[in-house]
């Protein structure tokens, strides 16, 4: 569809006219206005409960909200994605990371070739080994089998991979021991290596194009590592694997590619973790749980492809981040899970919707004359309460939050998991009411504190609850924020699938590297030459 900026259209223009309507209401009416509130504004789907009740919005909010995603053409675009059009226009590249999660007897062409048994296959290779190595059957250049797995990759080669493994932890093979390394700073390797030793250690490198210095210069120092202990290039086969589109790059580093697992260039990064990107999740919990967690995130595929908006979890919860972001100029939205399995949750979310939905430009590279992808931020529950819920509470900022929960814990114990969740409902109920000054002097509260005691309340959030965490659980989750994240796009009309902002760091490193080894002439500015100079002097 031809590009009509959004600004100029009549539904965001609606939904302006409507914002002034709403900015001062406060949701302490909203709720006394609808006793029924809380179940009106709630959706239940696919084992999720979504409660967005606690958001600054009415009915008509949500027409207007879904009349915008549909005249954005949010509908086709989805088609799109789901059929293989190349919609990552900058890299001209289909974006079809649901076909890693398609069912076997799905097809999903993408330049005339049926992409679904390609997937299947790396899956059923993916498979054979991990059975191998969790079996014991795989075994080290010396005969022992393997007891450690190091993942050597960075950006999306590593925060899927480590979210994953830390949110299905309790699911996993606990006889073996699994590390991540992603920093270029050696201490990274070091201390993930300290105490293993190579005879037993395999190596993953996790690098779609087999060229990021990060995992390259890890992955050479794991390669003369595995040498200094085992003494013979022959031990390569046995403790690296590699997963990457790039075969060449991968024979060029020693790495046989029967021992290689592919994947295509129309899986982003940081849309990888279900693809051979997730070896070492399947090597964490098993073939059978990895395909519980592709059928979460396939049942939420076809809810949001099939869905009408109103009652799509991943286009209203795209939307209202939209409703904050353009409207009420929020800057961030807080992700807060309640489930220390999901540590690393916040940390994976801020790469997939701050790389995906940072942009400036529309699809036509015409400058935005809106605000695009918010700043997600988060920790996990009850961690953040005793630090920056202060600020969410009675800072100046707007916050929007999204709370995620489960009815039942993965390790029951005593009352933990009660004080847990009053947690999650108390901050919810409390950003939402606040407290009143008259609440206040009704408790004798003295009126030099009341200022300091108050809150105003009308901070909104979303409660998301599922009855526990299971590998199928996580890939609904993961799968709802990442059309969240292309319901946002679409509506901004950017390109939610480059990032031509990381490749930028990839070529300007480069060019320091000689100089900090050398002495040639500087040419930088007079700070970063200055810069150089004293990393010079202090490694002569
Ligand atoms: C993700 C980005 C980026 C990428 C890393 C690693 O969408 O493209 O985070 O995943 O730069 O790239 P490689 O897998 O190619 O090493």
């Amino acid at each position: 569809m031809a590009e009509i900026l959004l600004r100029d259209m009549p539904e965001f223009q609606a939904l302006e006219a409507h914002f002034e309507t709403i900015e001062k209401t406060h949701l302490r009416e909203l709720f006394a206005d609808d006793p029924k509130r809380g179940e009106t504004f709630a959706l239940n789907a696919e084992g999720l409960y979504f409660d967005y009740s606690k958001n600054r919005i009415t009915a008509e909010t949500v027409k207007l909200l879904v009349a915008l995603a549909e005249a954005s053409g949010l509908k086709a675009k989805i088609e799109a994605m789901f059929t293989g059009e190349k919609i990552n226009i900058t890299e001209n590249r289909a974006v079809l990371h649901v076909a890693l999660r398609s069912a076997p007897n799905e097809v999903i062409n993408l330049d005339g070739v049926n992409q679904v048994p390609l997937v299947h296959e790396v899956l059923d290779a993916m498979s054979a080994f991990c059975n191998k190595i969790r079996s014991g059957e795989w075994k080290g250049f010396t005969g022992k089998p393997i007891k450690n797995i190091v993942n050597i990759g960075i950006g999306g080669s590593d925060l899927g991979p480590v979210m994953a493994y830390e949110a299905l932890k309790y699911y996993t093979q606990r006889d073996l021991n699994f590390r991540f390394v992603s920093n270029v700073d050696s201490t990274d390797f070091v201390e993930a290596t300290y105490d293993l030793n190579a005879e037993e250690t395999l190596f993953i490198v996790a690098s779609k194009t087999f060229t990021t210095l990060e995992t390259m210069t890890n992955a050479h120092s794991a390669r003369a590592w595995t040498l200094a202990e085992l003494k013979d290039e022959k031990s390569i086969a046995k403790h690296f694997v590699a997963l990457s589109t790039n075969a060449e790059a991968v024979t060029r580093f020693g790495i046989d590619t029967a021992n290689m697992f592919g994947f295509w260039d129309w899986v982003g990064g940081r849309y990888s973790m279900d693809s051979a990107i997730g070896l070492s999740t399947m090597l964490a919990i098993g073939p059978v749980q990895f395909k519980e967690m592709l059928a979460g995130f396939h049942a939420m595929d076809e809810h949001f492809r099939t869905t009408e908006f109103a009652k799509s979890l991943p286009v209203v919860l795209g939307m209202l981040t939209v409703w904050y972001n353009d409207f009420f100029n929020a800057q961030t939205v807080a992700v807060l899970p309640y489930e220390q399995y999901l540590k690393r949750f916040p940390a994976y979310l801020q790469q997939l919707t701050m790389e995906s939905n940072g942009k400036h430009v529309t699809l036509s590279g015409a400058q935005v004359t809106y605000e695009t992808g918010p700043i997600f931020w988060g920790e996990p529950g009850t961690n953040g309460q005793h630090s920056f819920y202060q600020l969410i509470h009675q800072g100046t900022k707007l916050i929007p939050c999204d709370f995620i929960g489960f009815f039942e814990t993965l390790n029951p114990l005593g009352d933990h998991h009660t004080f847990l969740m009053s947690n999650v409902f108390a901050q919810a109920e409390a950003l939402a009411f606040g407290k009143t000054a008259e609440e206040l002097e009704a408790e004798k509260v003295p009126e030099a504190l009341i200022p300091h005691k108050t809150f105003e309340g009308n901070r909104p959030s979303n409660i998301i609850l599922a009855d526990k965490l299971t590998p199928e659980v996580l890939g609904k989750l993961v799968a709802l924020y990442e059309h969240s994240v292309f319901v946002q796009g679409c509506v901004w009309q950017i390109d939610s699938f480059d990032q031509w902002g990381v490749e930028l760091g990839k070529v300007l490193a480069n060019r320091i590297i000689p100089e900090l080894k050398s002495d040639s002439e500087l040419k930088h500015d007079s700070s970063t030459n200055k810069l150089i100079a004293m990393y010079r002097e202090k490694n002569k």
